[in-house]
């Protein structure tokens, strides 16, 4: 018996692929690999064009009071709406209003339906949105973090039960970057689960890093019109941004049901 690490066991990367494969999201789901990174998701000119047409669209902001610093961001997300019945009247309202200003963005189309489409052809079956008591959810929040996020987790059956109406085992978070700054902006993802002891550790949204620094970590860089993946259950954070350009991304969470089509909500 040998105490070293065998060596066909995988370890906590990250995958940069030209092209999406079902293996790539299965193997974030199983949790051996940290993040995918899939090249020229959008083509430059693609996520050029969104901006432009984003100058006209005046974005919101999560709820101030708990998200610090300041991220801003068109649509809504289920963190922010949810009542004690489920998702209030806002999100649903937000979120229609949200959609017909994100529709027009890229030469007349919608954005998000260009996402859906390279997700399709890179899990080789259908993308739909998640519902929530029968409705479909809003998807494809466009979000701008250049101060950074502190580190948290998503996990939306344990943060929300019954929130989606159909369970997914494992849930993903995607980000297409529209616009990248100079230099920061690394996203950051830390082989490490909630527990519940971690409560004592929370300000807010954010955990205190010290519960993730010994972790195996990956850091990812995006280039612009990268979309990156990762299994947003596992602590992450966001680097602040240094030197000049805004950092914005078409985002959305995927969840894998034991059924072939994705779910994706915001
Ligand atoms: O913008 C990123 O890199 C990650 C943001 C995030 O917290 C998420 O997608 O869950
Ligand atoms: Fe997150």
């Amino acid at each position: 018996m040998t105490t070293a690490l065998s060596d066909n066991l995988v370890l906590f990367g990250t995958e940069v692929t030209d092209r999406l494969e079902p293996q790539h999201i299965l193997r974030l789901s199983a949790g051996v690999v940290a993040a995918v990174r899939v090249r020229d998701f959008f083509t430059r000119h693609q996520c050029q064009e969104v901006m432009r047409a984003l100058e006209g669209c005046e974005m919101g902001s999560y709820d101030e009071r708990f998200v610090q610093p300041r991220v801003a961001k068109l649509g809504p997300a289920a963190y922010d709406y949810y009542g004690n019945n489920g998702l209030t009247a806002e999100y649903w309202d937000y979120g229609d209003r949200s959609a017909k200003a994100r529709a027009t963005l890229l030469h007349g189309e919608d954005p998000l339906d260009l996402a859906a489409d390279r997700l399709r052809e890179g899990w080789h079956d259908d993308v739909r949105r998640a519902t929530s008591g029968g409705r479909p959810m809003f998807a494809g929040m466009i979000r701008e973090i250049n101060q950074g996020a502190r580190m948290h987790f998503d996990e939306v059956v344990r943060e929300f039960p019954g929130l989606l109406d159909e369970i997914p085992v494992c849930q993903l978070a995607f980000n297409c970057f529209l616009s990248m700054p100079e230099g920061g902006g690394e996203s950051v993802v830390f082989r490490r689960r909630w527990r519940p002891s971690d409560e004592g550790h929370r300000d807010g949204y954010g955990y205190d890093s010290a519960l993730a620094e010994d972790q195996p970590v990956a850091e990812v860089r995006a280039e612009l019109g990268d979309g990156v993946l990762f299994d947003p259950r596992n602590y992450h954070l966001v680097r602040p941004n240094a030197g000049s350009g805004r950092r914005v991304t078409l985002s959305f969470f995927i969840g894998i049901t034991t059924r072939g089509p994705l779910h994706i909500w915001s």
